[in-house]
């Protein structure tokens, strides 16, 4: 068979029969069938029906670099040719995984200096709670095992994952999700919980969720917060630039330890290198995936702060946790050469500069849309929520999902434009250009126009 020449139904119907999607209702895939893409280059991906579609979504959030690097291909290929595969686990260790624990280190707030690696966001995340547990059961307190996470969040899909995650058909699925210890609070989502406060006492507001459901726990119980600087998944939900401080305070006020997911928000996706930086914390854990490679090889770290790892390294002996990918050379090297070429040609300090201005003045433009209630962006990650009556704020889920249907507007004419929910999100690759961002907006109107037209809405 020669695979270059099948075409695009030829390639659904093995894709049906064999391929399970990941966050699939395959039942209605059979419907419609996937779009087959067979090339990427810069934020443009192409599909074997010849269509060229703008990535609004970087993939998932994870080709900051955007498609088609030749640098990095070759720095996978060296690696390879090289050492393909090196373990860690018994005393050996190798150049490319070191360089990159010690660059990351250099990049982080202070303090964040032990780097453990996994291939996921997931795995970051599941490493973070059992170094959450085992560092209180190695410092004489192992009552504290209630880790706090909130709504909207999304942490993954392994069981620890989706229980930490806080949309609904993630943690309340059933099948032993979510695992015993852990609570969700509300986030600082301020179009549903305080449309009408103040920006920084709303912040101060949600952030205070966090202490009563602390004493309501007793802090004696609680491990540890577990949160998303910016809720990406959820729905593009960021905090107003007063949460995250008073998050901090409290977190140390209770002796609770704070773990940042950055899997969406490292590497310059709020327009500065972290969410840490951006909103001015230095969380005990952080996790960072997707980005750190640019989605051209799976990795993932979940970087201890001395705190955490000193306690780990001299009270615990051997730790029974790790991976057969933990560190791979390839992935390692990868990650190496994206983070020179992000900081050599300036890409996270110019998208900070110029186009995070750029964007959230654009999308503000969508806020007297007919369909959108709310518009929020921090950095190149925005949203739009569709609602069915802008003064009640009504949504139309979970009876309709009109956000799909403006996602597939947005496909016919050539855009990735993802709907989380009601809410039409947008995070593009970083080495976007003005005039590509225009056009991301541009389509991204008419999808919201003809979704419009759908719906009878004027
Ligand atoms: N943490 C965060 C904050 C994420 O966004 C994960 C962890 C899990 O990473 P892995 O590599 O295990 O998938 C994610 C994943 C979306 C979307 O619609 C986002 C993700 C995955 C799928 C869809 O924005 N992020």
């Amino acid at each position: 068979m020669n695979e270059r020449k099948l075409g695009t139904q030829a390639w659904q119907v093995l894709d049906r029969a064999h391929y399970m999607h990941p966050f699939t209702d395959h039942a209605a895939l059979r419907q419609t069938g996937a779009r087959v893409a067979t090339k990427g280059e810069g934020v443009y991906v192409w599909d074997t029906d010849g269509n060229r579609i703008i990535d609004g979504l970087s993939g998932l959030g994870c080709v900051n670099i955007g498609y088609g690097r030749r640098d990095l291909v070759e720095a996978a290929m060296a690696q390879m040719a090289e050492l393909s595969f090196c373990q860690s686990f018994f005393k050996t260790t190798h150049r490319p995984a070191v360089l990159l624990a010690e660059k990351l280190a250099s990049m982080l707030p202070e303090g964040l200096n032990h780097v453990f690696f996994q291939s996921s966001g997931s795995e970051a995340n599941e490493t973070a709670m059992r170094a959450i547990r085992r560092y209180w059961d190695l410092s004489g307190k192992p009552e504290k095992r209630i880790v706090i996470a909130r709504e909207a969040a999304y942490h993954g899909s392994t069981h620890m994952a989706a229980s930490l995650s806080g949309i609904p058909p993630m943690y309340t699925a059933g099948g032993d999700v979510p695992l015993p210890g852990i609570v969700h609070i509300d986030t600082a989502y301020q179009y549903r919980h305080g449309p009408d406060m103040n920006e920084e006492e709303f912040g101060l507001l949600a952030a205070s969720w966090l202490e009563e459901k602390i004493l309501d726990l007793g802090p004696e119980n609680v491990a540890a917060f577990f949160a998303e600087p910016a809720q990406s998944a959820g729905g593009a939900i960021c905090p107003p630039m007063s949460y995250w401080p008073e998050v901090q305070r409290i977190c140390r006020k209770y002796d609770v330890l704070l773990a940042a997911d950055e899997v969406v928000c490292g590497f310059g996706r709020t327009g500065q290198w972290f969410g840490a930086d951006y909103y001015g914390i230095a969380p005990d854990l952080l996790q960072l995936g997707k980005g750190i490679t640019s989605g051209y090889l799976p990795l993932s770290a979940c970087v201890l702060s001395d705190r955490v790892a000193d306690v780990l390294i001299e009270k615990g002996g051997e730790w029974a946790h790790g991976f057969t990918y933990s560190g791979h050379p390839a992935c390692c090297a990868v990650a190496l050469e994206n983070i020179r070429l992000l900081e050599e040609e300036g890409i996270v300090e110019r998208a900070g500069r110029d186009l995070v201005p750029y964007f959230r003045k654009k999308i503000e433009t969508f806020a007297d849309h007919p369909l959108v209630g709310n518009v929020r962006s921090v950095g190149l990650m925005g949203g739009m929520e569709i609602v069915k009556d802008k003064k009640t704020r009504e949504p139309y889920v979970p009876d309709v999902h009109i956000g799909e249907v403006c996602s597939a507007e947005a496909l016919k004419r050539g855009l990735a434009f993802r709907a989380n929910g009601d809410t039409m999100s947008l995070m593009p690759p970083l080495i976007i250009t003005t005039e590509q961002l225009d056009t991301v907006f541009d389509i991204a109107r008419e999808a919201l126009d003809a979704t419009a037209r759908r719906f009878g809405v004027a």
